[in-house]
């Protein structure tokens, strides 16, 4: 009598049937004695559809919870981390996560392949080889014989490696890369396509192919994982510029031995700036703080200041240094920077400046404040600190007022670590201002007026000018992230967002969302909270606004009528955002908001 033997039933999570599940799905079918009896993905869309006749089962972030009725798991999502750490949570549940070898690889009967592991078509792994767990190999890749891969490793179609290397957890080694024998990589370093490997690298490492200059967006952001996924969410993180190449830059600063002083790489950052902002006239600064500070002594100014509340407090702090009376104005409820209506309405005969702010990369009502600054012969300042790379009527924010202060610190799209700018097209200003950055002297000491330590180190420019080139692609991949976020989250109710008007463009330094308490079932508070416990990061920019500040409450300031900056500063909340961020991320992060709120009933 012949039996039908059973066939195992298999669960694959991850349902791009374009990317990776697609080939894990052929594998299957090409080795048989398996039934797919779903898929489980985080893309909301497919929840409920059927792929090649297969249903999705669900959300893989619900995996921790989803009762999974089958004999095996496989994961096939290509990012190294989110398959880190579903293998753990996966293992947690006692679940068993097949290994799949597609049965036209060739494999050693010595080589020891890692539980969770995938073996694709006409892969070569070698005598003695050890693969650890949940590692893609994918097709035609060769592992000679002696190489040891680590956890979570991905190697892509036609990479090979020579003999004895060692690989460890997390890295990515790019279509058909090269890596030279004998040599160890460091975790989570990235290998781009067709490069090669020929000495050890450090953790993290990025190598691209030797001549190319340009990065391209996923290499970028392969280059700096995202290890949020496997852990914490923070509300930014810097995407730093490529090792390799800082390190040719930081040689050479340590070769000329002139590591300050508006050298070399500071001028080259100057000239980067004055191109990119088409503006005539660049300072670099150690910070935007200092360089707010040291543009308003320049300026002279006497009196009151005119600026926004809700702001972070360097900016109101740059004109109390300067001896100034903070004069508060209000904002517009909908784009969140200062109204140009309650400017004009707080002019006094004392007012000497308007300091605005382009909020969260918003730009401003640049046309309308330069009109009312013109119209009573006052100074325009703008703290363009999250603005690098924002655009009002297709001009670059960084020409506009009288001088625009510019932030490279971790949390901008574009970081040197510490760091700032000045931009103006006032060159006899500017020419004050770089004595003024100078302690206020020239070559012979002999002050021209109180001026501070304005300088840049080189250090510090070269990691801005590494990161320069990549500033229009990240802004633009905020804004896809933003318009992600603003799809998944307009399904709940009770949630607002910035208005962003005709002819602007943001960068989104940071994401915010306005908490309607009713609707959404809860407040600001109590979200950031929840989110917290989820071991996802927001912050509450602007709370409390500056006048609210103890600080400010014990000086001589003015706040009449700031109804919408103190409604703002108590419903806002900035979510994670970050150039590098991926899609599974953002999602988690809606569905947790989504999971955490309490819906109204009535
Ligand atoms: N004007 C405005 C309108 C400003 O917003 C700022 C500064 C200034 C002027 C003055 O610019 P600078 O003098 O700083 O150049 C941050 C930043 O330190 C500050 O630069 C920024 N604005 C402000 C809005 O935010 P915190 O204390 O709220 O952020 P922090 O340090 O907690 O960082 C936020 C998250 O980012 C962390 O939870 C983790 C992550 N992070 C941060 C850094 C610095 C990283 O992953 N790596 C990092 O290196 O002040």
């Amino acid at each position: 009598m012949i039996t039908k033997k059973k066939k195992q039933k298999i669960v694959i999570i991850g349902a791009r049937i374009d990317g990776h599940a697609g080939v894990v799905l052929d594998a299957l079918q090409s080795i048989g004695g398996y039934k797919v009896i779903g898929f489980i993905d985080n893309a909301r869309n497919l929840q409920d559809s059927l792929i090649n006749g297969i249903p999705v089962l669900g959300l893989t972030d619900d995996l921790g919870r989803m009762k999974i009725n089958a004999d095996y798991v496989h994961i096939a999502i290509g990012d190294n981390a989110a398959r880190g750490r579903l293998f753990n949570l996966l293992k947690k549940r006692n679940l068993k996560i097949a290994t799949i070898i597609h049965p036209s690889a060739t494999v050693s009967k010595r080589a020891v392949i890692g539980e969770g592991s995938f073996i694709g078509a006409r892969a070569v792994i070698g005598n003695n080889v050890i693969i650890d767990k949940v590692n893609i190999i994918n097709t035609g890749a060769i592992v000679e014989h002696d190489t040891k891969l680590g956890f979570s490793v991905y190697f892509g179609q036609g990479a090979k490696t020579e003999a004895r290397v060692k690989i460890d957890d997390f890295c990515f080694i790019g279509l058909g890369a090269a890596v030279l024998p004998d040599i160890h990589i460091g975790s989570a370093a990235l290998i781009g396509p067709g490069a090669i490997v020929d000495k050890d690298l450090p953790e993290k490492s990025t190598v691209i192919k030797y001549g190319e200059k340009k990065h391209t967006k996923n290499i970028y952001v392969e280059a700096n994982p995202d290890v949020s996924i496997a852990d914490k969410i923070y509300v930014a993180q810097p995407t730093l510029p490529d090792y390799p190449l800082l390190d040719g830059r930081f040689r050479d600063i340590a070769k000329s031995l002139l590591l300050s002083n508006f050298a070399k790489y500071s001028k080259e950052l100057e000239a980067e700036l004055r191109k990119r902002l088409s503006v005539k006239a660049a300072l670099t600064f150690p910070n935007a703080t200092s360089a707010l500070m040291l543009v308003l002594k320049a300026m002279n100014l006497t009196g009151e200041v005119i600026l926004p509340s809700f702001t972070f407090s360097a900016t109101g702090h740059a004109v109390v240094w300067n001896g100034l009376m903070p004069v508060f104005a209000d904002i517009d409820p909908d784009t969140f920077n200062i109204s140009p209506e309650d400017v004009e309405r707080k002019i006094t005969a004392k007012t000497s400046a308007i300091l605005a702010v382009h909020i969260f990369g918003n730009p401003a009502d640049v046309e309308k404040l330069e009109a009312i600054a013109k119209k009573h012969n006052l100074k325009l300042i703008f703290d363009s600190a999250h603005a690098l790379g924002s655009r009002y009527k297709d001009k670059p924010i960084g020409s506009f007022g009288d001088a625009e202060c510019f932030s490279f610190s971790g949390t901008k799209v574009i970081t040197s670590a510490e760091g700032g700018a000045v931009t103006s097209n006032d060159k006899k200003f500017m020419e004050k201002l770089s004595l003024g950055r100078n302690y206020g002297s020239g070559s012979n000491y002999d002050c021209q007026f109180i001026g501070l330590n304005g300088k840049m180190s080189e250090f510090h420019a070269a990691i801005a000018l590494e990161g320069m080139p990549l500033l229009d692609k990240f802004v633009r991949m905020r804004n896809d992230l933003v318009n992600l976020y603003r799809k998944r989250l307009s399904e709940i109710p009770g949630i607002i967002f910035q208005h962003i008007k005709d002819g602007r463009v943001s960068t989104f330094k940071d994401f915010s969302i306005v908490i309607n308490r009713r609707k959404f079932g809860m407040g600001r508070d109590e979200l950031a909270e929840r989110l917290s416990a989820e071991g996802i990061f927001t912050k509450k920019y602007f709370h409390p606004p500056l006048h609210k500040m103890a600080a400010y409450r014990a000086i001589k300031h003015r706040a009449e009528k700031l109804s919408n900056t103190e409604f703002l500063s108590n419903n806002i909340l900035c979510l994670p955002i970050y150039s590098h961020m991926t899609v599974d991320t953002l999602e988690k992060i809606c569905y947790a908001i989504y999971r955490v709120r309490k819906p109204n009933k009535h």
